[in-house]
């Protein structure tokens, strides 16, 4: 593999569903990937689908088995002081709703359509170099999987007409870019002094529609991913250790957080999957200088309680196959010249509404008394009041414009 017109990094959710778009557009693509096929497709993330992503599946041929095993959702429930209160989308975004559908779902729908379509994705192939950005050869060094070993191979290179980074928060994409003066990169970050411990656990929901919980002892989240698998979430001090959080502890306490009056029963059943996950907000600008783009986690981060981070990837490259397309089929730069600066305006949206839900919902251990009742405040207000209600509603289902 020499030459590609546009070498992605990363087969995550943006690099797999840029490399689909450009392929139906004609474009040629090459993804390379440094962990392997096993691990991308089992690496558990995301759940919660835009309406905005769902579409762009469906339009693009991708929304077939998310159609029939996708769960469709029209409303979330904030609980809190012992109460649950429902948000309903449709009355309050004029009929839109929410897909739970798995991220390693999407990725294993993206993975088999690309190798059927005889895309290339080089799995146990790492990325160790950009160079040429502000040349119009760039290319790209990597080490593609030694035959039956993995990752590791001879170095070689992949030239290519533009390079798109999709490699995540810990790719290389954003440090090379911050390597060139003239891209005047700039960073917006804030980590949060909590993380998330998810599992994933075998036991039906206990709940038909997610619960955000903001408890006392902490924020927690009931997702699900099936009629028989559910998605918990725990807030837990940012240096939790897995080995302190037996499962009889995790149930524990999240049955704590989820008390309510009324009845409620929260289902307990064998945990399949445990992970912790720091929370950090983080943009960077620009996304693209010369002939390196950025998209996805490359580019931002948003703390999970909004369920934006992979629905932002999607418009990434939703925005920048179109872009792209314009430049390497009509010659025409505007929409690349445009793409950083029309991506971070939805960034910024998303970083905001995720920054509010997650402040709302979670005790931060800094926090006051006064802070604790300014977020009850902010809660009930949400709960008694449309309008307010509406701003949750129209930024979790997704703003069609920003
Ligand atoms: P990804 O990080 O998914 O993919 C980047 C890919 O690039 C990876 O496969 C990596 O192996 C590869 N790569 C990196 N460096 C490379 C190199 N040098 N060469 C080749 N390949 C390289 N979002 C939500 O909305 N809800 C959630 O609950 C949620 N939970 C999350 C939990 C965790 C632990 C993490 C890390 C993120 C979570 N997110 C969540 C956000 C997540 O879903 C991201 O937004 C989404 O994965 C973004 O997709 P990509 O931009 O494709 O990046
Ligand atoms: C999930 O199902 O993994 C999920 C849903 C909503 C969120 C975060 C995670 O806000």
């Amino acid at each position: 593999m020499t030459r590609t017109e546009v070498a992605i990094i990363g087969a995550g959710p943006a690099g797999l569903l840029l490399s689909h778009l450009l392929h139906q557009r004609g474009i040629d693509s090459v993804v390379l990937e440094a962990r392997s096929r096993e691990y991308v497709e089992h690496r558990q993330r995301a759940g919660m689908l835009e309406q905005g992503t769902v579409d762009v599946l469906r339009a693009s041929g991708l929304g077939d088995r998310m159609d029939r095993v996708g769960l469709v959702h029209h409303g979330i429930e904030l609980r809190f002081d012992r109460r649950g209160h429902r948000i309903d989308f449709p009355s309050l975004t004029g009929g839109k709703s929410v897909m739970v559908y798995a991220q390693t779902e999407i990725v294993k729908d993206l993975v088999a359509r690309r190798l059927a379509d005889g895309g290339a994705v080089l799995f146990e192939s790492e990325a160790v170099a950009l160079e040429g950005a502000e040349s119009d050869t760039p290319l790209v060094r990597f080490r593609p999987a030694a035959a039956g070993e993995g990752a590791g191979g001879p170095e070689q290179e992949l030239r290519c007409d533009v390079i798109v980074a999709c490699d995540g928060y810990h790719g290389i994409g954003r440090p090379t870019l911050a390597a060139l003066p003239a891209a005047g990169l700039r960073m917006w970050a804030r980590d949060y002094p909590f993380a998330w411990l998810g599992v994933l656990a075998d036991v039906a929901p206990s709940c038909d529609e997610l619960i955000y919980a903001r408890h006392e002892r902490g924020f927690a989240l009931h997702s699900m991913r099936s009629p028989s698998v559910s998605r918990l979430y725990l807030q837990v001090p940012p240096d939790a250790d897995l080995a302190d959080w037996p499962d009889e502890r995790i149930w524990d306490e999240l049955e704590a957080r989820f008390e309510v009056d009324g009845d409620f029963k929260l289902g307990r059943g064998p945990i399949t999957e445990k992970s912790i996950t720091p929370m950090r907000s983080f943009v960077c600008s620009p996304m693209r200088h010369g002939r390196l783009f950025l998209a996805g986690d490359a580019a931002h981060i948003v703390p999970p309680t909004g369920a934006k981070g992979l629905n932002l990837a999607v418009s990434d490259v939703t925005l920048l196959a179109t872009a792209l397309t314009r430049w390497l089929r009509g010659g025409d730069p505007s929409g690349v010249d445009n793409y950083s600066q029309a991506a971070l305006r939805r960034i910024w949206r998303a970083e905001h509404f995720s920054y509010l839900m997650t402040r709302m919902l979670h005790v931060d251990p800094a926090a006051d008394a006064f802070d604790h009742q300014l977020a009850l405040a902010q809660l009930r207000y949400i709960a008694s009041s449309a309008a307010a209600a509406a701003t949750i509603a129209e930024n979790y289902v997704g703003l069609t414009s920003v």
